[in-house]
């Protein structure tokens, strides 16, 4: 069993040999059955690039708009040090949005197009961000469940196939462990506090559990890019795979925080070796995907404001950088 903290991911399939992909070119598919990272200068195949695009976009956009829920807690965190940790993490965020578009752009796309996409609904971000933060607790639950979770599907990724955004995982998935712990720590002085703080803890905890195993995404068998994406060794594990490998993380550390998941069919099987769990509602998942959760509305807006806002910030900078380009030009002269 993984430890508390443990984050162990290998799986008999990882040595499963991939499905033929039809028609790529040799090097490519040398370089995959070699284990050999793919790299922007090599021949790529177009639906390869296509498929990293969507999911690089897609894990960038998701960082920036995560930005949000936490965001909203900044100024009422109940400390001084609970403020200057959770602005560190606010803008860890930031900063994954950033590698995660430059690994994008790697791929001959542009990010001023993306952003485009993203506020124009052509692109998705996490369905988790669309769910609202009530209370301090809600800050706990997130680093706890939702970076947990996201630690258990980023980890796999630093062995993704494409070079650029295996290493920017890296550096994501260190981050991250310190995010998760930072939740959990939330979770358990609320937990040893008050009764009233020990109950916010536990709503938090219901309200944000659901939506954590939705994060994994659709079933396997109604997962349309799982397949493909697993050929190229882009995922490296399925959604179920992860949301199982995230449920047997997730409830020794529930028992250490004295919290109960919400889940009255969480049992440990020992057939399987694994912790069986309820069926997971997945129509809510797609209304969210759709735009139909809670705060889909409320943060868009509030992405298209912030950008808005920011362009005279990058009027400027284009501005110095021609500046610079021109006087750079003028030397060589
Ligand atoms: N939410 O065929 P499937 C973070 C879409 S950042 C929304 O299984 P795939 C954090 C999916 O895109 C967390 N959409 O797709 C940040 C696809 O639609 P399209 C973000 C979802 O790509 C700040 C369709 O449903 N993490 O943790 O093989 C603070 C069918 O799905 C969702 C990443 O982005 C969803 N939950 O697998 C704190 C990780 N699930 O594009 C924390 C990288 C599915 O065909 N991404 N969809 O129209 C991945 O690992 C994969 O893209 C997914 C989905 C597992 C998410």
């Amino acid at each position: 069993m993984v430890g508390v903290y443990g984050n162990d991911f290998t799986a008999p399939d990882e040595t499963a040999p991939r499905p033929a992909t039809g028609d790529e070119p040799e090097t490519f598919r040398a370089l995959l059955e070699g284990e050999g990272r793919v790299e922007p200068r090599d021949d790529l195949p177009d639906a390869y690039r296509r498929t990293l695009v969507r999911q690089i976009a897609q894990h960038a956009h998701s960082e920036i708009i995560g930005m949000q829920p936490e965001g909203n807690w900044i100024s009422r965190a109940p400390s001084l040090r609970r403020k200057a940790i959770l602005m560190a993490k606010v803008q860890d965020e930031a900063g994954h949005g950033l590698y995660l578009y430059a690994a994008a752009e790697t791929l001959g796309v542009d990010r001023a197009d993306l952003l485009d996409q993203l506020h124009s609904g052509r692109q998705k971000y996490s369905s988790i961000f669309n769910y609202p933060t009530l209370t301090w607790a809600d800050v706990g639950a997130i680093g706890w469940l939702v970076d947990g979770a996201a630690i258990v599907n980023q980890v796999p990724l630093c062995r993704c196939s494409y070079g650029p955004y295996a290493r920017a995982m890296i550096r994501v998935c260190k981050e991250e462990s310190f995010h998760q712990r930072q939740g959990f720590e939330i979770l358990h002085t609320l937990s040893h506090g008050t009764p009233a703080q020990k109950a916010m803890a536990q709503d938090a905890v219901d309200r944000y559990w659901w939506p954590s195993l939705m994060m994994f995404g659709p079933p396997d068998d109604d997962s349309p890019n799982s397949a493909q994406s697993m050929a190229w060794g882009i995922k490296r594990f399925s959604n179920d795979d992860l949301r199982q490998r995230f449920v047997d993380m997730t409830v020794p550390q529930a028992e250490a925080l004295g919290l109960t998941l919400p889940d009255p069919e969480i049992r440990w099987n020992d057939e399987r070796g694994h912790y069986d769990f309820g069926e997971v509602d997945f129509t809510e998942l797609f209304e969210v995907i759709k735009g139909n959760g809670p705060c889909n509305a409320e943060r868009m807006a509030h992405r298209v404001r912030a950008h808005e806002d920011g362009a005279w910030v990058r009027e400027a900078a284009n501005a110095y950088a021609d500046k610079q380009a021109a006087r750079a030009g003028a030397d060589v002269a």
